[in-house]
């Protein structure tokens, strides 16, 4: 949290622990928001018991998600966004939703009601009301009860995000917020010194992650994949296999413009060009090159085939889906050997953990789950917890 102080337990007044230790007891959030909500404890205690009541009210959990996303999409709330980002799957909202949602598209939702629920929120957020239209059309998909509790989610989500916004509320620790790093370095009137063109894919994160750990001053270009924007003559000059991610350093080695795609070749490149997150060492560094390699050529690659054929292909191959399940699983045996006598790949965290961490974050955590590989789990958390990595999952940039 940037703004204000964490209050921790030990340090609350009566009333304050008095309604932490409730909330905290019924399973309810008390981090984010709920540090600046402490300061005032009835409020803290009202709005939980107003959660409680909207998340055991008329809309289905898949609902109310589709209405959260919609709002931290609409406030550009990076902690909401990706705490909601983790719920949606985990309630099995399709990526592809999260991603057109992020994108500022409308998602492709065949149930009505979601769609309705979609439909008022945004509306909502962006008309501050409802048509007559809308209203009718919402009041006879929904009816009135579900309307009324839309609204209401719609509005206490918003006052989640701007308590969020307001507070420069991150989702662990108090580190400075290396956006702010960067704006006392961008002079006015310059160009951001890299532009990095990516998309919500597990090798578009990966620029993205490094871009944020090392603070490096960038400005994200969407390559929006689904339609086809990849294909461009202008973006296939800089990317020539038309494929995200790909960088353009305005600043390169002598003052250069480099132009860059392949994230492993992107990471390399940002490592050493920032002198972060790659060993000096030789024989160190040959370590973390071979975790690198691996993660870009063999895991990734693997690992999008498993979402292929499991998820996104409209044909179901019940062989591809079992072989490519099966070697998921042997990649993640693999990492997990590995981790267990390694806290990162390459001994310290560096950029071969950063390539390694998308897939196992998407595919790993959610459709395979971790339990059965502790060591990839305890070293996806290490990395999920880290200020930069959150930021970088978060939706674009306005
Ligand atoms: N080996 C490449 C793979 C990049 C890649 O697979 N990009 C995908 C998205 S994750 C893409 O842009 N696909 C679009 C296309 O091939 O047209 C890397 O590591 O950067």
């Amino acid at each position: 949290m940037a703004r204000i102080a964490i209050i921790d337990r030990a340090d609350m007044n009566a009333e304050q622990a008095r309604v932490y230790d409730v909330a905290k007891d019924s399973g309810g959030p008390v981090g984010g928001p709920f540090l600046a909500y402490i300061r005032l404890p009835k409020l803290f205690e009202g709005i939980h018991t107003m959660r409680a009541s909207l998340a055991s009210g008329p809309l289905s959990r898949r609902e109310q998600q589709i209405v959260n996303l919609t709002v931290a999409r609409h406030w550009g709330a990076r902690y909401p966004w990706f705490a909601q980002t983790r719920t949606s799957l985990a309630v099995g909202i399709d990526q592809a939703v999260i991603d057109a949602i992020n994108a500022r598209a409308t998602p492709n939702l065949p149930n009505a009601r979601e769609r309705m629920c979609f439909t008022v929120a945004r509306e909502l957020l962006a008309d501050k009301g409802l048509s007559d239209a809308t209203y009718a059309a919402a009041e006879k998909t929904l009816g009135l009860e579900s309307l009324v509790a839309l609204v209401a989610t719609t509005g206490s989500f918003s006052m989640t995000c701007m308590t969020a916004n307001t507070f420069a509320i991150e989702a662990a620790g108090c580190e400075p917020d290396p956006a702010r790093v960067i704006a006392q370095y961008i002079q006015p009137g310059r160009q951001a010194m890299i532009d990095c063109y990516t998309w919500m894919t597990d090798n578009g994160y990966k620029p993205r992650m490094m871009l944020e750990e090392c603070a490096l001053p960038h400005k994200i270009i969407p390559i929006n994949l689904r339609e086809k924007a990849q294909m461009a003559t202008e973006f296939m000059k800089i990317s020539p296999g038309h494929k995200i991610p790909a960088i353009v350093d305005h600043d390169g080695p002598g003052g250069a413009s480099v132009t860059l795609c392949e994230s492993g070749a992107i990471l390399k490149y940002l490592a050493e060009k920032s002198g972060k997150f790659y060993p000096r060492d030789a024989l160190a560094r040959v370590k973390v090159d071979q975790w690198l390699f691996y993660g870009s050529a063999t895991f990734t690659t693997l690992a999008q085939q498993f979402g292929l054929w499991t998820k996104r292909s409209p044909v179901k191959a019940p062989p591809a889906q079992e072989h490519y399940e099966a070697t998921l699983r042997d990649m993640l045996g693999i990492l997990d050997r590995h981790l267990a006598s390694n806290e990162y790949f390459g001994g310290a965290y560096s950029i071969a953990d950063m390539t390694m961490y998308s897939d196992v974050h998407l595919h790993g955590v959610n459709e395979i789950g971790l339990a059965d590989y502790r060591n990839v789990k305890r070293w996806h958390d290490a990395i999920e917890q880290r200020p930069a990595i959150q930021r970088a999952w978060g939706p674009f940039p306005a």
